[in-house]
């Protein structure tokens, strides 16, 4: 069973001694509006395969936002971003060279720093970056993820997240006051030029590229436990082939 504070070279010869290390992570897409339930679902995904009282190191399941692949703006834009006049929910305002990168080194099974960003300062942290260590499920979560071919193409699977436009607005307006410092002006000044516009131009339109939609978001208890009965077959099934290579790659007879 797991130890509590593990070292890293553990759990990195943990990977080793299973026959899991550098093995590609099955890979899932998980996009819709702001405010969808993009992340609640991820959660609830996460949970339900026992996930989330796990230490990091040990964790087979790793959830990452492209919050974190922002790029960075320019002394202009960072202005117009304090005046509500930057357009965040454009493709333009992600780094898609960094974010095709990343999720190919995860694929490659290799360890990687992830930008940890700043909502209320529009930039990432120049101190701190997230380490995700290689794992055996991945989840990558935000409005766009499905709108770069090259990224689009990665995923083993492809998730939309897909909740009514009044629902996510009326969720977005209170966590941006409280979570991101903003005021209700700003707020629906930017939801009516940016936020809303963007979704039907860019957002909405990657939903034909799902696997599953999932209506209502996270309260779809059924959507969410028929997806997570696939992750768990997934892992159980590489399980059993690892088992099969360690056998047929043991000379003397395998115990087995
Ligand atoms: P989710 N966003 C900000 O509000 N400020 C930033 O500095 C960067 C992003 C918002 C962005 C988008 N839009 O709608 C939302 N605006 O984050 C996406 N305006 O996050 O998927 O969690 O709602
Ligand atoms: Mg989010």
């Amino acid at each position: 069973y797991f130890i509590q504070n593990i070292d890293m070279s553990d759990a990195i010869k943990f990977r080793k001694m299973n026959g899991i290390e550098g093995k590609a992570p099955f890979l899932i897409g998980v996009a819709g509006g702001t405010a969808s339930g993009k992340s609640t679902v991820c959660k609830r995904i996460m949970e339900k395969l026992g996930q989330v009282d796990m230490d990091q190191t040990q964790r087979q399941v790793v959830c990452i936002s492209q919050d974190s692949f922002y790029r960075e703006l320019t002394a202009a834009e960072i202005v117009k971003a304090g005046q509500g006049l930057f357009n965040f929910d454009h493709p333009n305002a992600f780094d898609e060279g960094l974010m095709e990168r990343t999720l190919n080194d995860i694929l490659a099974g290799k360890k990687c720093e992830v930008p940890v960003y700043d909502f209320k300062n529009h930039t990432t942290r120049k101190d701190e970056t997230m380490t995700i260590y290689p794992a055996d499920v991945v989840l990558f979560e935000g409005i766009l993820v499905f709108f770069f071919p090259q990224i689009r193409n990665l995923f083993h699977m492809k998730l939309f997240v897909d909740t009514d436009s009044d629902t996510r607005l009326a969720r977005r307006v209170p966590r941006d006051i409280i979570e991101r410092g903003r005021d209700l002006e700003q707020v629906l000044n930017q939801y009516m030029n940016f936020v809303k516009p963007a979704f039907e131009e860019f957002c909405s339109p990657t939903k034909k590229f799902a696997d599953v939609i999932i209506p209502r978001g996270a309260d779809n208890t059924v959507a969410i436990d028929l997806i997570v009965q696939h992750i768990k077959d997934f892992l159980t099934n590489r399980q059993e082939e690892i088992i099969v290579e360690t056998a047929s790659n043991n000379s003397t007879p395998s115990h087995v």
